[in-house]
């Protein structure tokens, strides 16, 4: 028996399942499922039902208990040896005990079920970079929402082979209880174990759980970086692709940016990723990244021919088997999925429980729902998606919803004041998260809920990469969501997004200089494209402005921030602030 069998056995064992299947990625098997998962009550609900086939192919709807809708911060643990490692980031439980705490859900809970086996790969497969994992669920929509999101089956395993090093993750829906629900990731272990959820984020272990809370700790140990960051290539009308990075928190547009239809005819962006991304330091010394996943977990909400055309055909093309919907509402006339943003409210519709929609104050479709949708459906997937050694990275941008102080874009000088930037962002919460929404909190690279170590180490391993470096992105700091004093969003965002990427290749290039200022680099008069757009120079000096009454007070945040992590803040970050603060003052 090899490393994986013997995993299993000792899995079966444990949980006790009645029976035992082990997934092979074929096309045959997804249709088996779907199938089964059609006649499979779990939870009091149907797991999938069959949408309308000819407006969205191999689509398939799933209702979730309406307690189990988002990721569930204040139950997800990072289980390092000592509280200092996991860092005051995560909420920590000593190993030992948290182990005692799951194996006591976990022992036996497979009892009458059957126990999925999911081999699959972060990453293709023939990439150097590329991960091996294992996932063990009880859930029958994990097992393929998996098989979208992640390289899973016959590929993976001839992966594996004999080797004992691959990430074991171990997931039960329990009984969908909120009181016996707990995420816990064992970092030293390459191990997770997640109980009482079947949530995208808590449960689809691959997702943020390894790629990015494990994956993250590993990047700090080997030397490369896991990020919530979306990959991008720009194709400008001479043919040239600059590739980005963007960061930015959940529900907060990253998947309108990667599959952005730019307004400028010429350019176009190639989609990469819209979640994840790895970062390694290539043989040239350049910044390379690879998306981890294969498939897009999107909020519905929002999603509309208008705002991202290209996730629209995603949706409705049918090149991979299937395509998931979660807890949208459904257009009962013609059994299609619906939800807020899409046009006129639908005369027959049954909101995200299932009942008939009639209180309209509030949303017929969680405003969490989602779609499960391959990559591979994208029409604007880049050539060089697959490609082992990733695309070379020209530019980051990290982002935050704020609808004061934050300006539209900002460049910063070097690769350090981007780290400080980045490390001292604000953002306002979404529905994403279970808890308030709408309050500003740091999110340090959209990464506050997901770096699975110290976040003081973490900027720390960020401005040693950037020495290793040799030609170093620029780094770029963006908020779409600035407001008025009427409470009206003062940029359209969206496709219009595609002005800001249009100066930032520009500053790429060199073909443009900037504007400084006490936070960092701003477009010169003009240098922003914003042709065709009704905005008053009132608002466009508001979108382009530091207000230093207002980062007085960001000063404030971002010490009482820091302050959490003590010493291990480094210094260049203490002094990046010190010195924002004379400028603010000055
Ligand atoms: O955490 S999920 O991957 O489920 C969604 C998100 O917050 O990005
Ligand atoms: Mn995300």
């Amino acid at each position: 028996m090899n490393h994986f069998e013997s995993f299993i056995k000792e899995m079966k064992d444990f949980l006790n399942p009645d029976s035992v299947y082990t997934m092979d990625g074929s096309d045959g098997e997804a249709q088996r499922l779907v199938e089964e998962a059609q006649k499979t009550e779990v939870d009091g609900r149907i797991v999938l039902q069959k949408l309308n086939q000819e407006i969205y192919p191999n689509s398939y709807y799933h209702r979730s208990n309406p307690n189990d809708v988002a990721r569930t911060e204040h139950l997800t643990f990072v289980c390092a040896p000592t509280k200092e490692e996991a860092g005051p980031n995560n909420n920590w439980i000593e190993p030992k005990e948290a182990k005692e705490k799951m194996d006591s859900l976990f022992k036996n809970s497979m009892k009458g079920r059957t126990m999925y086996v999911i081999p699959f790969v972060m990453g293709n497969p023939k990439s150097k970079y590329a991960k091996n994992c294992v996932e063990i669920t009880d859930s029958i929509y994990v097992a393929l929402s998996m098989r979208i999101m992640a390289r899973v089956g016959a590929e993976a395993i001839k992966s594996i082979g004999d080797s004992a090093d691959f990430f074991k993750g171990i997931h039960s829906i329990g009984d969908v209880n909120p009181e016996r629900r707990f995420i816990m990731h064992f970092p030293q272990d390459n191990m997770v174990m997640s109980f009482g959820s079947g949530y995208g984020g808590n449960a689809l272990l691959g997702k943020k759980c390894y790629s990015l809370r494990i994956a993250s700790y590993l990047g700090y140990k080997e030397g490369w970086l896991a990020e919530h960051m979306i990959i991008i290539g720009v194709e400008a009308p001479d043919g040239k692709i600059t590739y980005f990075l963007g960061a930015f928190p959940s529900a907060c547009g990253k998947t309108n940016l990667a599959l952005l239809e730019p307004i400028f005819k010429g350019y176009k962006v190639w989609t990469l990723g819209d979640d994840i991304a790895w970062l390694n330091i290539g043989a040239d010394g350049k910044l390379y990244a690879i998306n981890p996943e294969s498939g897009f977990f999107g909020v519905a909400p929002g999603t509309a021919d208008k705002t991202n055309p290209v996730m629209m055909k995603t949706l409705k093309n049918n090149k991979f088997y299937p395509t998931l919907f979660t807890n949208t509402a459904i257009d009962k006339n013609d059994n299609t999925p619906w939800w807020e943003g899409l046009g006129n409210i639908p005369e027959n519709l049954s909101d995200w429980q299932g009942t008939q929609y009639t209180d309209k104050t509030k949303p017929a479709a969680h405003p969490n729902s989602r779609f499960t949708v391959s990559v591979y459906n994208c029409p604007t997937l880049s050539k060089e998606y697959d490609n082992p050694n990733g695309v070379p990275i020209s530019g980051i941008i990290f982002g935050g919803r704020r609808k004061d102080t934050a300006p539209l874009v900002c460049e910063c000088k070097d690769w350090a004041s981007g780290v400080f930037a980045a490390s001292s962002i604000g953002s306002e919460t979404t529905a994403a998260a279970s808890g308030a929404q709408g309050t500003v909190r740091r999110d340090p690279m959209a990464m506050l809920p997901f770096c699975g170590y110290n976040m003081g180490d973490y900027f720390n391993h960020w401005l040693n990469i950037g020495k290793k470096l040799k030609n170093p992105p620029k780094i770029f700091v963006v908020n779409w969501f600035r407001k008025d004093e009427k409470g009206n969003f003062i940029w359209p965002g969206f496709r219009d997004n595609s002005r800001v990427l249009k100066w930032m290749i520009d500053r790429i290039e060199g073909k443009t200089g900037a504007r400084e200022s006490e936070i960092g680099l701003f477009p010169q008069e003009n240098a922003l494209d914003l042709s065709g757009l009704n905005l008053s120079k009132e608002n466009i000096d508001k979108l382009l402005n530091v207000d230093r009454q207002e980062w007085k007070k960001e000063i404030v945040l971002i010490e009482e921030f820091y302050s959490k992590f003590g010493e291990k803040i480094p210094k260049e970050l203490r002094d990046a602030l010190q010195n924002l603060k004379n400028k603010i003052n000055g």
